[in-house]
């Protein structure tokens, strides 16, 4: 199949970047975006969001003349939906009085429903959002047929998911393998012809179901992996043992490679994904439904740690490091550090946050330094909550220059302890159970 035109609707994280990549590559791409203030940046050749390289692309885009940005869909040869899959904020679901989250499918069934009036036949049509398994059969399907048109017969309808890593975007859209599931095999072979534009990954031609569940659990693997790292460090904790150390140890071993413990899970993806599945089927997902439970409750695990450390939170001035939901990104989205924050506040400590990535923020309830000077002055206590490299490369002997605080809370294993002490801060380290040994309060 021959594209000339294409409509990405939602030019978000995803979005964006796959529009431009495709304009790049000589195909007329229109942008659609409910949000004005998202169209106006991109006409004008700005961008609304951070990620390394997307800005070029997107003036390469406009200046070319292959990339336009519009509020409505138009006449198009292939449609892209590239829009949130959120859960829902205030509905969750129950099974045996374990309540879990639904998905929040309203901006796939409008940007479905806004592909309707221009579909024709021949189209093809590609769901690229996070989705509960069916979704495009189920949902999408009967929403596009309102045209008069047969998904499958008249047009092409396939689901491909995204599965580009935060902060390498640009290169992984290219280079990653690309799974294209179509409700017929002809649907995904005419998915194959559009992303062939660019992609340089091994292309996989599958179902839609199958594509969709791929992606579920290609994230749900890593969440719950991420939940026994988060287990580990509690228990390392309990038993006086450096976490990071046994885990090093322990992933000598040929086939055990254990992640990284942290405040939490954060993001769009693996702290939302799984719930499709437990969704779906709360029944056969027990795993599943706990891993979740276990990495949303980890920034309460961190907290206790920090209460810890300094006795008593009331009052106690914290120079928090880093909001963003994981290092060297601006994402705040579902931050577990943003967390962490929010129960020391409630706890009664005065928190002030430095987010070198998002400076500005306005977070509700969270006050944001100017500066990392100005962050760790006044403070009693610092805690490092983002491994952002700049953090890591921090110097304690400058440091202890511009900080009354003496205690380092590290909750990412951001910084080496024996540097630190030897400057005169005394650390503790999640998941190092060692910590409270050397420091007994
Ligand atoms: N995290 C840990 N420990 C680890 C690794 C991560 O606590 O060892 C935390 C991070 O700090 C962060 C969260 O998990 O808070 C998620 O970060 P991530 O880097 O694991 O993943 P995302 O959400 O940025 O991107 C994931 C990726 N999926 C997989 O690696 C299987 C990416 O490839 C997907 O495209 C993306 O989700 C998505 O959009 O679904």
């Amino acid at each position: 199949m021959n594209f000339q035109k294409i409509c990405v609707i939602g030019l978000g994280y995803i979005g964006l970047p796959t529009a431009s990549t495709f304009a790049a590559h000589g195909i007329n791409v229109l942008g659609v975006d409910i949000t004005p203030h998202i169209i106006e940046t991109l006409n004008k050749g700005e961008i609304h969001i951070h990620e390394p390289g997307l800005h070029e692309a997107v003036q390469n885009a406009i200046q070319s003349g292959n990339f336009k940005a519009a509020l409505n869909p138009a006449e198009a040869d292939a449609f892209i939906i590239a829009v949130p899959t959120p859960f829902k904020e205030n509905e969750t679901g129950e099974y045996n009085g374990a309540k879990y989250k639904l998905a929040d499918m309203r901006a796939v069934i409008s940007a479905a429903e806004s592909i309707v009036p221009f579909l024709k036949k021949g189209n093809l049509v590609v769901l690229e959002s996070t989705s509960p398994p069916r979704t495009t059969a189920d949902l999408v399907a009967p929403i596009l047929e309102r045209s008069g048109l047969k998904a499958g017969v008249d047009f092409h309808l396939a689901y491909s998911p995204e599965r580009v890593l935060p902060g390498q975007i640009m290169r992984e859209l290219i280079e990653n393998a690309r799974v294209i599931g179509g409700v017929t095999p002809e649907s995904a072979q005419a998915g194959r012809d559009l992303y062939a534009t660019f992609v340089k990954g091994q292309i996989i031609e599958t179902d839609a179901t199958t594509a969709e569940m791929v992606k579920l659990m290609e994230n749900t693997y890593r969440d719950v992996n991420i939940a026994i790292a988060n287990e580990f460090s509690r228990l390392a904790d309990k038993f006086g043992v450096d976490v990071w150390e046994a885990i090093s140890i322990a992933s000598l071993h040929p086939r055990v490679k254990i992640l990284s413990p942290g405040p939490g899970v954060g993001g769009h993806c693996i702290s939302v994904d799984p719930w499709f599945f437990v969704e779906a089927a709360p029944e056969l997902t027990p795993l599943i439904y706990h891993s979740r439970q276990v990495n949303d409750s980890q920034p309460h695990f961190v907290v206790d740690l920090i209460e810890r450390a300094l006795e008593n939170l009331s009052g106690k001035k914290i120079a928090a490091l880093g909001l963003a939901y994981k290092p060297d990104v601006d994402d705040l989205r579902e931050s577990p550090a943003n967390e962490v924050v929010h129960l020391l506040q409630h706890k009664g400590a005065q928190v002030k946050a430095w987010e070198p990535f998002k400076p500005d923020a306005n977070l509700p309830g969270i006050t944001m330094a100017s500066s990392l000077e100005e962050c760790i002055k006044d403070a009693d206590a610092i805690v490092l909550l983002v491994k952002h490299t700049e953090f890591i490369n921090l110097n304690p002997e400058e440091i202890t220059k511009k900080t009354k605080a003496k205690i380092v809370i590290d909750t990412v294993n951001g910084f080496n302890d024996e540097v630190w002490r030897t400057e005169g801060f005394t650390i503790y380290k999640l998941g190092n159970g060692k910590s409270f040994i050397l420091h007994p309060s």
